[in-house]
């Protein structure tokens, strides 16, 4: 059945915080195992609390839910459980996002973190075959000053590290904020994408493409309403990781039917089709792509170019890329 269909498409999941991976099962584990009080009372209530209005107020909830991450242990334990999921779901290659910042913050260190994510990944590849790649993300409502600190930190763990990333906040945030920072990533041989049009305007879309010279936008669905902009997007076959569950949930579209994913591949722009925060957004890859297919009336030649996509937008060299055809 169609099922089968879109699980059996070899997908790249290019748009996944690794952070938003992190089930309400194993959050409650894990503040057991630390000895960490939760603002709810069972996995129910805190699966309950799943009700956002937009991007920030379920942000405040991501980063509660991350406080309970202490040990190399648990980041080995939240990362091999995404794996398993992506696996499932026909993913074979993934390019995750982690978020320095929120944990630096509470005092653990790149050393904590690094090689638990590490650890699974390597596991993944044997165990699965699965290919992968890490993106480190700047949190953009903190300052410049601190995503170059982080920069800094990550010196260690530079060859582990594919590109960087810009996310949490938007409004307010534009990508030029971090105009240097970026700069001196791409010094440093690595590669660059950004946040952009999830609920900030297209200009951070431009901003984000000639600032930060991204290879890729992370959503820039409002992109659709500058026709310069779609244009370029187009001639440039700029890939837009969309995350349809999660532009649902954030309220950034009313319902699926809404959504413009069709209408943006009808023109030509190059959609992958992400879960950005699975265990909050309803839904894994898979998922994703049935409830896009069905609410946009998606042939399945659509999905299928749809996965192709994802393939050729990661940033797999091309020989790898082809394996997966
Ligand atoms: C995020 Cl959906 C989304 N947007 C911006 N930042 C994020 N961090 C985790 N999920
Ligand atoms: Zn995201």
């Amino acid at each position: 059945m169609n099922d089968d269909f879109l699980r059996a498409l070899p997908k790249a999941e290019l748009h996944l915080h690794i952070e938003g991976s992190l089930e309400p099962e194993l959050v409650f584990r894990l503040a057991q195992k630390h000895g960490v009080t939760l603002k709810y009372p069972s996995v129910e209530a805190l699966r309950a609390a799943y009700d956002f209005s937009d991007l920030q107020s379920f942000l405040d909830i991501y980063y509660a839910g991350a406080d309970v991450l202490r040990d190399e242990q648990d980041f080995f334990d939240m990362t091999w459980a995404y794996l398993e999921r992506a696996q499932a779901d026909g993913v074979v290659h993934t390019e995750i996002f982690f978020d320095p910042q929120t944990h630096t913050a509470r005092g653990l260190g790149f050393e904590v973190f690094m090689p638990g994510m590490k650890r699974a990944l390597d596991a993944a590849r044997e165990q699965f075959g699965m290919t992968s790649r890490m993106v480190m993300c700047f949190l953009r409502h903190l300052s410049e000053e601190d995503a170059f600190a982080t920069l800094d930190a990550s010196a260690p763990y530079r060859d582990w590290i594919t590109a960087v990333g810009l996310d949490s906040s938007e409004v307010g945030h534009p990508p030029g904020k971090f105009e240097r920072v970026f700069a001196k990533a791409r010094e440093l041989g690595l590669l660059t994408v950004a946040h952009a049009g999830e609920e900030g305007p297209p200009s951070y879309v431009w901003e984000a493409l000639d600032l930060l010279k991204v290879s890729r936008i992370d959503h820039g669905v409002r992109s659709e309403e500058d026709p310069a902009l779609m244009d370029r997007l187009i001639a440039e076959r700029m890939p837009l990781t969309v995350c349809p569950l999660s532009n649902v949930k954030l309220c950034v579209y009313d319902t699926m039917a809404e959504h413009n994913l069709k209408r943006m591949l009808d023109r030509g722009v190059m959609v992958t089709i992400n879960s950005d925060d699975p265990a909050y957004f309803g839904g894994y890859v898979l998922e994703n792509f049935r409830q896009t297919q069905a609410a946009l009336a998606l042939s399945d030649a659509e999905m299928a170019r749809l996965a192709r996509n994802s393939i050729d937008a990661s940033f797999l060299p091309d020989e790898e890329k082809a394996v997966h055809s």
